[in-house]
């Protein structure tokens, strides 16, 4: 790790808004107490340039991408293909992780690392595109006019039901394994698996794909995290988000 008081580099992330950016920023706030400095570059999500921006660090254009400056000078470090530049927001969070902190997020046990290492997998893998078959049978409706709009609404309907009764088994999975003791994916205490899961679990309330009501520990692991100030923060900077509309 590079220590706090010698961060060997300033990640620059791009962030669209509406997007799985909002984890990175929201773990560089968890550790921006101590010191960790970045920049933000926000970008909206329609906008006209914001891929070409995006692709001009990365060819796919995804948002988060994050380009890194070396603060003694050294010009190019490939950390994954590309110098400086990191993408793939778990490989994202793992950077932060094993860079810019002394190991805050690394589970105390072999049951906790084990949970950790499982969840955020489950984050990115299964609940990820479960979630994300609603948004795309939700989204091209909603691009389209008048009739066509209300006809594709109509014939989606089934299908997005599907894939909603479909996430409940997820959500009992995720649901089942928070307890008083292990109240974080990660297990004692919050980790890379809690960063991983909020952009799904933030388009699933934010879609209104989850009745929380249901999920008593899942409502407060959420509720907790949307309540702590970093996660705030990252909101904040990374300007408008709406998980309903994708604006
Ligand atoms: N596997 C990537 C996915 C990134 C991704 O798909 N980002 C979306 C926003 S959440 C995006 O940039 N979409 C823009 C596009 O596909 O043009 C990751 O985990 O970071």
């Amino acid at each position: 790790m590079d220590g706090n008081s010698q961060q060997k580099t300033i990640p620059t992330v791009y962030n669209m808004s509406s997007s799985k950016a909002r984890e990175v920023l929201w773990a560089l706030e968890e550790i921006a107490d101590a010191g960790i400095k970045y920049n933000i570059v926000n970008l909206p999500r329609r906008g006209a340039d914001t891929t070409k921006v995006l692709k001009s660090h990365f060819p796919l254009g995804k948002s988060p991408t994050v380009t890194l400056e070396h603060v003694d000078g050294e010009a190019e470090v490939t950390y994954q293909i590309i110098p400086n530049v990191l993408t793939e927001t778990r490989l994202i969070l793992q950077f932060i992780s094993d860079h810019y902190t002394d190991g805050i997020w690394i589970p105390e046990s072999e049951e906790d690392k084990a949970r950790d290492t499982f969840f955020q997998e489950f984050a990115n893998g299964s609940l990820l595109a479960k979630v994300n078959f609603i948004v795309t049978f939700e989204v091209i409706p909603a691009m389209l006019f008048f009739p066509l709009r209300q006809l594709t609404l109509l014939m989606v309907l089934p299908i997005r039901l599907h894939f909603m009764n479909d996430l409940t088994i997820s959500y009992q999975i995720l649901d089942d394994a928070l307890s008083e003791e292990r109240p974080w994916f990660s297990g004692k205490k919050l980790g890379l698996a809690d960063l991983n899961m909020i952009f799904p679990m933030d388009q699933a309330v934010g879609g209104g794909y989850i009745k929380l009501e249901k999920y008593p520990k899942l409502a407060k692991w959420h509720d907790t995290v949307i309540n702590r100030p970093a996660y705030k923060r990252a909101l904040e900077k990374g300007g408008p988000y709406d998980l309903a509309t994708y604006a």
